[in-house]
């Protein structure tokens, strides 16, 4: 299938920020290279400008580390992120740790730009880096019986200063549908703006999911498992009125305590601007058939 969203990244191909400062004015559409594609189904029609470096991370939800927005980028330093081993198992034929680096040896790294939607009616685009899900998942062989893939964030309390506080049922978990987690779109990313990818969003490699709130897009991911019954997620354990195991993005659905249908534009200055939130955060084209058929409003 061609991944028209993509640009493929060489191996050692580092991006730097002031050039990619100077091929914003290319980047159109739903991503790099989705161009007029994108266009003229009453989507948007703005240029896809990716958000500052400062404002990907320093602005940040890492419950671990703290519930402020400033806590993940003070205190994420303490997480020690190598060696990192990711455990994959359940329904695959190839259950096992396996090493980061072995992982990132063995994969394709892309670069994706992606809009990131969060619950709270922010959000950004972030230039990630990264492979897909699919192809790590192939790399395991999920066997057919398996329905979901569950995800697990490290759990470490000496470095991870938020989980001394039974603010979430610690370890972070979430869940994705086994087609959802199959789909080219969703990414397992490793870096940003063509450099590691920062602690407090994530490291070393951490889920992103873009038409899903940013909350589904787990980070500093230790343990995926292959299962045929929907997993527990950490957001609907907490609260499940207001967070359903879908949660994809959708304007027309509010949260019980405010409305969905804008959201607020982080790095837009002092004044910060809104704009209208899209259906599936700008990416229907490629996933409203995966909820065909489904009431989107009971299936939140
Ligand atoms: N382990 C873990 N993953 C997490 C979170 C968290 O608190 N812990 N927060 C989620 C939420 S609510 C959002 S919006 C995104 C934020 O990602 P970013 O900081 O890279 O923008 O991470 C998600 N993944
Ligand atoms: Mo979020």
């Amino acid at each position: 299938m061609a991944h028209r969203w993509t640009n493929r990244l060489k191996d050692r191909d580092v991006t730097d920020e002031t050039l990619w400062l100077n091929r914003r004015a290319l980047v159109v559409g739903a991503g790099a290279g989705l161009g007029l594609a994108g266009l003229g189904q009453g989507a948007r029609a703005d240029v896809l400008e990716p958000t500052d470096w400062d404002d990907i991370t320093s602005y940040n939800n890492y419950y671990e580390f703290g519930t402020k927005k400033s806590d993940p980028a003070r205190h994420a330093h303490r997480l020690t992120t190598r060696p990192w081993s990711l455990r994959i198992d359940g329904l695959v034929d190839r259950p096992g740790e396996y090493d980061f680096e072995d992982i990132m040896a063995r994969m394709t790294i892309e670069e994706r730009i992606y809009r990131f939607r969060c619950v709270e009616a922010w959000s950004m685009v972030v230039p990630w880096n990264g492979f897909e899900l699919a192809d790590l998942l192939d790399m395991a062989g999920v066997q057919p019986g398996a329905k979901y893939i569950a995800f697990e964030t490290v759990l470490r309390p000496d470095e991870m200063p938020g989980t001394r506080f039974p603010t979430l049922d610690w370890p972070y978990v979430e869940g994705l549908r086994l087609d959802e987690a199959m789909h080219p779109l969703t990414i397992m990313a490793t870096g940003i703006y063509g450099r590691d990818i920062p602690n407090q969003n994530g490291a070393p490699l951490r889920l992103v999911v873009p038409w899903k709130y940013g909350f589904k897009s787990i980070k500093s991911v230790v343990r995926i498992t292959a299962t045929d019954s929907e997993p527990p997620t950490s957001w609907n354990k907490s609260n499940p009125r207001e967070y359903g195991f879908y949660s994809n993005v959708n304007p027309e659905v509010d949260h019980p305590r405010w409305s969905q249908a804008t959201e607020r534009v982080v790095g837009s200055g002092l004044f910060a601007r809104r704009q209208e939130t899209l259906m599936f955060n700008g990416y229907a084209d490629e996933v409203a058939g995966l909820y065909a058929g489904m009431d989107l409003t009971r299936h939140y």
